[in-house]
């Protein structure tokens, strides 16, 4: 394979680096085409470093245009340059100034990391190795420095220049059309998080008063004309600052907060040093653009972004191993805020759906990998589910187990220890196991060990005894680099549940008070003594640790849980647990009677009458059954994505048909009544309104027909206009193609519709629609450059389509192909991303296994991969 061979980074050969830089002046003139820069760094030698050694800076593509130190240049044998590093063979050995001047194109620079322009705007991305497409620096979280900004533009240009840390001085640059404006940041920073923007934007502000009473300006800047679509987010903005101060007592600590959106951007946002930077996706919002999801996606993304202030800023990671210590916490922390800002447990399954989509799949892929990997070939890579949810797992798994007062104040020393440093896990875990008097070093192994645990469960009553035996055993499969596995620590919370739903009491030794029994060893049991009739026991209550669990209990008593279990999780896995069995069974050819699919429509029927209405938003969770792509997984090897399609389009049919009564009810009890609004419970109604929708359809096309048409023509906010529609791709006809086609017409100024239209019609499970995804791909709304358009129509072709990115032709997998090595040579990220479909592959039947395999082969086979798609591909055909 002739791809960039770069090394391999490993974390066991982590050294100090050799130099420090205490301080970073930074002047830069924005130009289109040829934009300076000049960079004026204090270094001195790291008293950890190799003394004597060379200072070597990292570069990506730059340009170097002058290099002085002490303010003298540098003559021609005291430094060598490439467009790839920068080194001065014999430093002072005391500290020194290193004036480095270079000059960059932002309009040609596609790959979107670095200094570029988004909708003629400039902004940056520096994570994670993005500033030495700026300038010459040691590009590595753990030299933190402090920085001033000083920006130059054009002023009908760029009427906007906003940098990291606060505003100190602005003005004009006499004699011309230019402007400037400098920023300080007093905090040491990485370079990764070091930002500028400047632009054409508009802007929506408010103020805020911290708990110690400093006054903070927030603002956010979008495209100007679309700033009342910026109010949700600084609505959360100030929710997530006032969650802080009280869950964790953090407080912001600048004294402005700006938040930037752009249309170009690689990922969801980038928590720059006072100076957020997002997808604006991630900002903009109004009801006729945006879904009830997407409200929710930009409420977590910004509570993220303003978390990663102290999670992540404040306390760096030291490399880019650790960078679960940053995301992992960052995302529970995120999480946290949202169950506290909704509903608790429906926002639970969300992030168990979530983490099982994506982490567990990524988990027996090809992929897998540590939540802190040992190694890395691209680490831009490592923005893995396996990071950033499983991390966030680990720490949910922690606080379990010390229990939340521990939680609290081990996080507290945590920040007191580790403020204005680069820290590490064991940092981390050091601070709770201190606070908790535990050893926390068994736990550890989640850091490091891959593959998602297996935990089989048998139960055993003597009626006789009263007692009651639960017998555990656990055991991860093998995975990349990792053929044995060791027993984890796993935190299993449980309860013992009476067939009438009353909550039986029995004693157990290993059992604590709160219901936590912590399995760590390969096999262990429990016995419940004093118990007087055949219980169903409740395990993993609230998903306690990321396992799959396989119980001996036949159907009838799961679906016990579902009419009576106290933990709403567990209500809603035990009927997720007899869909997938019954669909597995389907899936795999084999019959399932009437009477079985009936015992379960009919246990969701009750359910309906008893609880729907009470909490719609997760009735609607119950009532929609496990993805084609969750089916796949279950399955796990010789995979017949037809076959999945076929089980699951009749399981929805035949509830469908069972519950009838139950969904036209709740279709015209929930109709829209008022204004729109946001909130969890009225997008909650929403969501069991549009989830009957879709099994009325499944049902009856003809009455489902009837009804997405009208609600796709009259629907008031977009949650029900997209809802529709998507019901209605599931049925093939003329009022389909006549709503796609309103549809298109209606928002075709608007970008981020436009990329829900794409994905919808991406995923229509048809023989045609990899036809119609190649024409879309002419329409004046696509752009390959774009991110955001290429993930709509593309990666939910290949992510979402289980049946046609699959074909068995092998069509689906040489398209997916194609658009990768397209998009390498513009943005590698991106393409390595697409790329990523394909780590399913080696659980496909042969036919379309071999397919996959050689499309995968001819994008290896591509001379001048990037690093970014050599990598992923030369792993997923590992
Ligand atoms: N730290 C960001 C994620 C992020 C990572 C890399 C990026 O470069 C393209 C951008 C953003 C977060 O966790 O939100
Ligand atoms: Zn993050």
């Amino acid at each position: 394979m002739r791809t960039d061979t770069a090394q391999i980074v490993r974390l066991v050969d982590y050294r100090p680096s050799d130099f420090l830089i205490d301080s970073v002046e930074l002047d830069v003139s924005l130009h289109p085409t040829a934009t300076q820069v000049r960079a004026t760094l204090v270094v001195r030698p790291n008293p950890d470093g190799r003394p004597g050694a060379p200072l070597v800076l990292d570069g990506d593509e730059l340009n170097l245009k002058a290099v002085a130190l002490d303010g003298r240049s540098l003559a021609e044998e005291e430094f060598e340059a490439s467009p790839q590093s920068l080194t001065i063979m014999q430093p002072p050995r005391q500290s020194f100034t290193l004036t480095v001047e270079t000059e960059l194109n932002p309009t040609a620079n596609t790959k979107l990391m670095g200094l570029y322009r988004s909708s003629g705007n400039y902004c940056t991305q520096c994570e994670a190795e993005g500033f030495r497409r700026i300038t010459y620096f040691l590009d590595r979280p753990d030299v933190l420095a402090v920085y001033t900004t000083r920006i130059e533009a054009d002023r009908d240009e760029a009427p906007v220049l906003l940098g990291n840390g606060n505003p100190v001085e602005s003005g004009s640059v006499e004699g011309s059309n230019r402007h400037y404006a400098v920023w300080e940041d007093p905090h040491p920073k990485p370079s990764y998080l070091f930002a500028l923007v400047g632009g054409r934007l508009g802007r929506v502000s408010k103020s805020f008063t911290t708990m110690s009473g400093r006054a903070v300006e927030l603002a956010i800047y979008v495209e100007p004309g679309k700033e009342d679509r910026a109010d949700y987010a600084l609505d959360a903005l100030e929710r997530s600052m006032v969650w802080d101060e009280r869950v964790f007592g953090r407080e912001y600590d600048l004294d402005v907060f700006n938040i930037v959106a752009v249309s170009d951007f690689n990922m969801g946002a980038m928590e720059n040093k006072g100076l957020n930077i997002f997808n604006d996706k991630y900002v903009l919002a109004s009801p006729e653009t945006a879904t009830d999801m997407d409200y929710a996606h930009i409420e977590a993304i910004i509570a993220h972004e303003y978390f990663h202030n102290w999670t992540g800023n404040r306390v760096t990671c030291r490399d880019w191993f650790q960078l679960c210590l940053k995301e992992g916490l960052t995302v529970f922390r995120d999480q946290e805020f949202s169950s506290d800002e909704r509903s608790r447990p429906v926002h639970r399954i969300a992030e168990v759906k979530t983490l099982r989509a994506r982490q567990f799949l990524e988990d027996s892929s090809p992929l897998a990998h540590p939540v802190r990997p040992t190694q890395y070939r691209e680490i831009n890579n490592f923005y893995t589910a396996t990071v950033y949810e499983k991390g966030a797992e680990i720490v949910r798994m922690l606080k379990t187990i010390i229990g939340n007062e521990s939680f609290r104040r081990g996080m507290d020393l945590y920040f007191e220890r580790c403020d204005g440093t680069a820290a590490t896990v064991e940092d981390f875990l050091e601070a709770f196991a201190e606070v908790s008097g535990r050893s926390l070093s068994h736990f550890a192994r989640w850091y490091e060990q891959s593959g998602t645990p297996r935990v089989t469960v048998k139960s055993h009553y003597d009626k006789a005894a009263g007692t009651y035996r639960l017998d555990f055993t656990q055991s991860t499969p093998p995975t990349p680099g990792q053929p044995n596995k060791e027993a984890m620590a796993i935190p299993v919370v449980l309860g013992l549940v009476a067939h009438d739903g009353s909550s039986v009491e029995a004693a157990c030794e290993q059992v604590d008070e709160r219901g936590v029994f912590i399995l760590d060893k390969a096999a262990d049991s429990l016995t419940f003594t004093g118990v007087t009739s055949l219980p169903v026991p409740s395990l993993f209550r609230g998903f306690s640790a990321p396992v799959k669990v396989t119980l001996d209990l036949p159907n009838e008593e799961l679906l016990v849980l579902l009419q009576h279990d106290s933990d709403a999780f567990n209500r809603w896995q035990a009927a997720q647990t007899v869909a997938m069995r019954h669909l597995a069974a389907l899936s795999n050819g084999a019959q399932v009677s009437d009477e079985e699919i009936d015992a379960f429509s009919t246990a969701l029927c009750s359910f309906m009458d008893t609880d729907a209405l009470r909490d719609p938003a997760f009735a609607a969770l119950v009532l929609t059954l496990p993805s084609e792509a969750d089916i796949a997984q279950e399955i796990g090897k010789d995979v017949d994505p037809d076959a999945i399609h076929r089980a699951r389009s009749d399981m929805r049919r035949r509830i469908g048909k069972t519950c009838s009564a139950h969904l036209h009810r709740f279709y015209e009890e929930l109709a829209d009544s008022g204004p729109y609004s946001p909130d969890a419970a009225s997008a909650g109604r929403r969501a069991l309104r549009n989830a009957s929708l879709d099994l009325i359809a499944a049902a009856d096309q003809a009455a489902g027909e009837e009804l997405a048409a009208a609600q796709a023509e009259s629907a008031s906010n977009m949650t029900d206009r997209l809802a529709a529609l998507s019901v209605l791709t599931t049925l093939p006809g003329a009022a389909r193609e006549e709503a796609i086609t309103q549809f298109g017409e209606r928002y075709r100024n608007e970008p981020l519709v436009m990329d829900k239209w794409f994905t919808l019609q991406a995923a229509i499970p048809e023989d045609d629609t990899l036809e119609r995804v190649k024409g879309l791909m002419e329409h004046q709304a696509f752009s390959i450059g774009n991110p955001n358009r290429v993930r709509s129509l593309i990666g939910s072709f290949a992510m979402l389509n289980q049946v046609q990115f699959n074909r068995i032709d092998g069509a689906g997998y040489d398209f997916l192909a194609s658009i990768v090595l397209r998009a390498d040579e513009l943005n590698p990220q991106l393409a390595a991303r697409l790329l990523t479909a394909f780590s399913t592959w080696r659980m496909m039947e042969s036919t379309r296994r071999e397919h996959a395999q050689r499309a995968l082969w001819t994008i290896s086979r591509k001379p001048n991969l990037s690093r970014d798609v050599g990598d992923i591909v030369s792993r997923t055909l590992d």
